[in-house]
């Protein structure tokens, strides 16, 4: 599954090319790399299907890459221009804060090739005499070096999803193999996974355990046991299985599906039943002691007597408890609500309608607003809202008063070729003041106003909770975008008072936006969580840029489950009137 690596090598090239200031083809890269983050199926098969060239924004020369890339595992054309550059852009691109003009810039001025020289003009406070580096962006960059040193390599779940379900498919052809779970945090469905757990049922663990450890890509096998292995795959990867006997196959699922303060909680219940619970079962243990003739001390002989562990509903049964969706199982109460059958009914992917928040190429995006309905059509939404950003300093092609009255004809016109029901809205930016750049006749006119802090994103949390309330009091918004503005393992969330932008939120009739982008996952579970505890209700969306990034809504549906979420609570899962209702401002 060479995915991942497409899409960094087509970044980077985009990259590479914007520092030699090659024009226009740098955005064509970028493009094709968006496209095929949302891609869902391994590119591998399209390109055996001989369909590259039907991805967005893939055309001739783009597809040859690709198809040299998956033939050889090489890119000429990459290693020519790594070769040009002299710049290690790979290894700097890692920062967070650092794209392609600050590289160049480095490069020229002070002739920076790598983290190495960095850090060294860094301690000479060398970076300061450039233009554009003032001390807030040599602190960021400053912090964006620790970040990436210190931080654990994870993957995002929507990158490991793809990778995880191959193997698990690879695994499956195996005869000797009846069944193939993945538990620990991808089950949970965590936005971030450290590595991936597999589960197996099988009578021949040595010859599972052996087609695990030969896996095309692998770098290291990292431990290979008879029924316990290990690896590392090239792309970072880790990967763990354990082969199970069809009796203990529940036990081991609820064990290694986590999470481990859950585990702990479970295991507590049962020593309180006077019983033991492990990932080979749930167990009685009589301890009986006997005093054999002649021995002085009495011997204690413990028999097990196996209770439960075929499945996981069996063990939670004989504990008391009803079943808990993996999602919830973090220690946030779902136990002791499970003793009184009170655990929520949540959402599922056949409640949800349709997505909020999808950009198009009036500013962003990468398809025109038919081409986001043709394929919101396709797959079977009934409804999609567009919301191009409106006003947003930070990118080339914002909406203004000008230009929105043609986006808005636009929507109106992709109407009428297809069922979908399509709103029309904006993604607003919240300005530094709390103002929004748009009256409030002409936002009220719109269908769905969503609300975002996207600059000045440094501020101190009281000016930064003002600025959001006083957006979402002095404005008619229906949707706050983002709330948390954070990027996994990229950019931490802004200094917010979460606390008082619920109460503001329910106050004010606003959603909390639950954006399903990979990269934000925002609001998350927990917070999600809190919200709905505060009285606030949740709408979830995608930030699509690409007709692909409308397959992201399980990723969103499953931020709403680990935040408890029911149908009552979510938007997008009402009947389109009463939406309609609730959207009025
Ligand atoms: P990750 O991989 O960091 O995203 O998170 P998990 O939850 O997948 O953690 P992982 O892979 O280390 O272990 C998988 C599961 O195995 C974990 O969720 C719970 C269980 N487990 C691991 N270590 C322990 C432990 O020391 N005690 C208990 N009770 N359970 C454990
Ligand atoms: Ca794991
Ligand atoms: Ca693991
Ligand atoms: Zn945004």
């Amino acid at each position: 599954m060479k995915n991942l690596e497409i899409v960094q090598i087509l970044n980077n090239i985009a990259d590479i090319l914007e520092i030699q200031g090659v024009e226009f083809k740098p955005n064509a890269y970028r493009r094709a790399a968006r496209s095929i983050e949302g891609l869902a199926e391994d590119i591998a098969e399209v390109a055996g299907r001989g369909e590259l060239r039907n991805i967005p924004g893939v055309g001739e020369s783009i597809a040859e890459k690709i198809e040299e890339f998956i033939k050889t595992g090489k890119l000429r054309y990459y290693e020519q221009l790594k070769k040009q550059v002299k710049v290690n852009v790979e290894e700097l691109n890692a920062i967070p804060t650092l794209g392609p003009k600050k590289i160049k810039l480095l490069y020229e001025k002070l002739h920076i090739t790598d983290v190495a020289d960095l850090k060294k003009a860094l301690l000479k406070k060398k970076l300061q005499t450039l233009p554009g580096f003032g001390d807030e962006t040599v602190k960021n960059l400053q912090k964006g070096i620790e970040l990436l040193e210190k931080r654990p390599q994870r993957f995002l779940y929507a990158q490991a999803l793809p990778l995880a379900l191959d193997i698990a498919r690879k695994l499956r052809q195996s005869k000797a193999v009846e069944k193939v779970d993945i538990a620990g945090s991808f089950r949970r469905g965590k936005e971030t996974v450290g590595d991936l757990d597999f589960l197996a049922i099988s009578k021949k663990p040595e010859e599972v355990m052996q087609r695990f450890t030969s896996l095309p890509d692998i770098d290291t096998v990292l431990a290979q046991g008879t029924t316990r292995g290990s690896v590392r795959f090239r792309n970072g990867l880790q990967a763990d299985l354990r082969v199970l006997k069809e009796k203990e196959f529940g036990s081991a699922l609820l064990y290694f599906t986590g999470s481990k303060d859950h585990n702990i909680e479970l295991r507590k219940l049962a020593i309180s039943k006077k019983w033991t619970l492990s990932e080979y079962g749930l167990f009685r243990v009589k301890s009986q002691k006997s005093k054999i003739s002649g021995e002085l001390e009495p011997t204690v002989q413990t028999n097990k007597k196996w209770l439960a562990g075929r499945t996981e509903e069996e063990v939670y049964k004989k504990l008391g408890l009803s079943f808990i969706e993996p999602e919830l199982r973090e220690n946030t109460g779902e136990i002791a609500a499970a003793q009184q059958k009170k655990l929520p009914k949540l959402i599922t992917a056949k409640d949800v309608q349709g997505m909020f928040h999808n950009h198009t190429t009036w500013s962003d995006g990468n398809a025109s607003v038919l081409e986001m309905a043709k394929k919101a059509e396709e797959l079977q939404f009934r409804f999609l809202s567009f919301n191009d950003h409106y006003g947003h300093i930070g990118i080339t092609n914002p909406l203004n008063e000008r230009r929105l009255a043609g986006y808005l004809k636009a929507i109106e016109q992709a109407q009428k070729k297809t069922n979908v029901r399509l709103f029309s809205g904006v993604e607003i930016d919240i300005q530094k003041d709390g103002s929004l750049p748009l009256s409030r006749k002409k936002l009220q006119e719109l269908d769905v106003v969503i609300a975002s802090v996207h600059i000045s994103t440094k501020m101190p949390e009281k000016e930064m909770t003002q600025r959001v309330v006083s957006a979402l009091e002095n404005y008619p918004v229906n949707i706050l975008g983002h709330p948390t503005d954070r990027l996994l393992m990229q950019r931490e969330p802004l200094a917010l008072n979460l606390e008082k932008v619920f109460a503001t939120a329910k106050r004010q009739n606003v959603f909390l936006e639950v954006n399903g982008s990979p990269g934000r996952m925002d609001l998350p579970g927990e917070q999600v969580k809190a919200a709905l505890h505060a009285g606030c209700k949740i709408a979830l969306s995608l930030d699509a840029h690409d007709p692909n990034h409308l397959g992201y809504g399980p990723f969103a549906l499953q931020m709403a489950r680990r935040g408890w979420a029911q149908k009552k609570d979510v938007l997008n899962c009402w009947a389109l009137p009463k939406m309609e209702k609730a959207l009025r401002k």
